[in-house]
């Protein structure tokens, strides 16, 4: 597999110079600087591609084309939208930059509830706690019928946080979930928003008559309009599975199991429309065998992000260590290695550790972290080809 990172652009406190001294090979990078639907032009393209390329690296993925609500939600002029998209795929076509990373989660990519959730040895990880997320659910977005997604024992959980939680508590709950996550991926929410909790029911409101076959429609929908673009191109489309895989907010998600993967790959069956690999994502669901389904879908999948999760009891879930937890990242290695061995891999996400803690990294995308899980993953790649050459 090849070795990628995502950076973040000429403004990434992690540069391409010190990439290069880890062993990495190709970045995963977007033009961030381009709101969300708006065309990305040929020539600003072409000048990140030759700005990487002068590091002797090469622009592996772009991570993400961002697909607008109007599109998940088929607005009325949504097809004026998709040709936006489809004009910034001609373009990436024509600069060779041909792995495209998005995701089709409505309103909110990925959910987390605390940035900086502290360890016994002292680093510090993404979590997802279940009865926090129920708390901004009911309290603080005040969703119609929000109690009844969550069971008795989490309703009276909420009720005694409703009792103790402080001001500044429910704003960092805000900030996490809505800006600070959101806020770099160019997504639907901005950092310095002044009302993101108006912005977010305003969105949600969106999606009041769409259930997860709409939802699934107007995904088909895209996929059949971009798909000439992209088999004229040779662009493969890898769509990232929901984060966490399980329905949220009222909000349908699309991409959380087996039967939805192979329902999209299906329902458009073209080898550039497949699959972003995400095994921390899946992960999260314990309804999810991560081997089995890398066994299944390797074929499809163009892009992997490798990380792993622990699930409690609770139905809370933190990052793990990324040799441990739910996903097996060992024999995931094992997996594409011996059936898609030029398949761009990025390490997803990495603690806080060492002195990242006050660099201010976007969510997840620590330095030493990142850098110590790749030289885990680097080691089970050579002991791997090593064994391998052995047979
Ligand atoms: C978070 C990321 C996601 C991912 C998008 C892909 O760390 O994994 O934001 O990039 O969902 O479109």
């Amino acid at each position: 597999m090849k070795k990628t990172w995502r950076w973040f652009g000429k403004n990434d406190k992690i540069t391409l110079e010190m990439l290069r001294q880890i062993g990495i090979q190709g970045i995963v990078t977007a033009l961030h600087e381009i709101p969300n639907g708006e065309i990305w032009e040929y020539e600003n393209i072409l000048n990140l591609k030759n700005y990487i390329e002068s590091f002797d690296l090469e622009w592996s993925v772009v991570e993400s084309l961002p697909v607008s609500e109007k599109i998940k939600y088929a607005a009325e002029d949504r097809d004026e939208v998709i040709e936006n998209y489809i004009v910034s795929l001609q373009n990436l076509g024509k600069a060779g930059v041909n792995t495209v990373c998005y995701n089709f989660m409505p309103v909110i990519d990925w959910v987390r509830t605390d940035l900086s959730h502290r360890m016994a040895d002292g680093t510090s990880v993404l979590y997802f706690d279940k009865v926090r997320f129920a708390y901004f659910d009911i309290y603080i977005i005040g969703r119609n019928g929000a109690e009844n997604d969550y069971s008795p024992e989490e309703l009276n959980k909420v009720r005694e946080l409703h009792g103790v939680i402080t001001e500044e508590e429910k704003n960092a709950l805000i900030e996490t979930i809505i800006v600070k996550t959101q806020g770099f991926i160019n997504g639907n929410f901005e950092e310095g928003e002044s009302n993101p909790v108006e912005i977010f029911k305003k969105l949600l409101n969106n999606y009041k008559n769409i259930d997860k076959i709409e939802l699934r429609k107007n995904l088909k929908y895209f996929l059949e309009k971009i798909m000439p673009v992209c088999n004229e191109y040779g662009i493969k489309m890898c769509i990232h599975p929901d984060d966490p895989p399980f329905q949220m907010l009222g909000l349908p998600r699309i991409i959380t199991n087996e039967e939805d993967i192979s329902w999209i790959l299906e329902a458009v069956d073209d080898f550039h429309n497949g699959l972003t690999f995400c095994a921390g994502s899946l992960s999260a669901g314990i309804h999810n065998n991560i081997p089995d389904l890398a066994r299944e879908f390797y074929n499809r999948t163009h892009f992997l992000h490798l990380r792993s999760t622990e699930v409690l009891p609770n139905g809370d879930f933190l990052e793990a260590d990324h040799m441990k937890g739910r996903a097996n990242i060992i024999e995931l290695v094992r997996i594409f290695e011996q059936n898609k061995n030029k398949i761009p891999m990025r390490v997803d996400h990495g603690k806080l550790m060492l002195s990242d803690d006050d660099k201010n990294y976007n969510p997840g995308y620590s330095f030493h972290g990142r850098m110590y899980a790749l030289a885990q993953i680097d080691g089970v790649l050579a002991t791997i080809k090593y064994l391998n050459s052995e047979k």
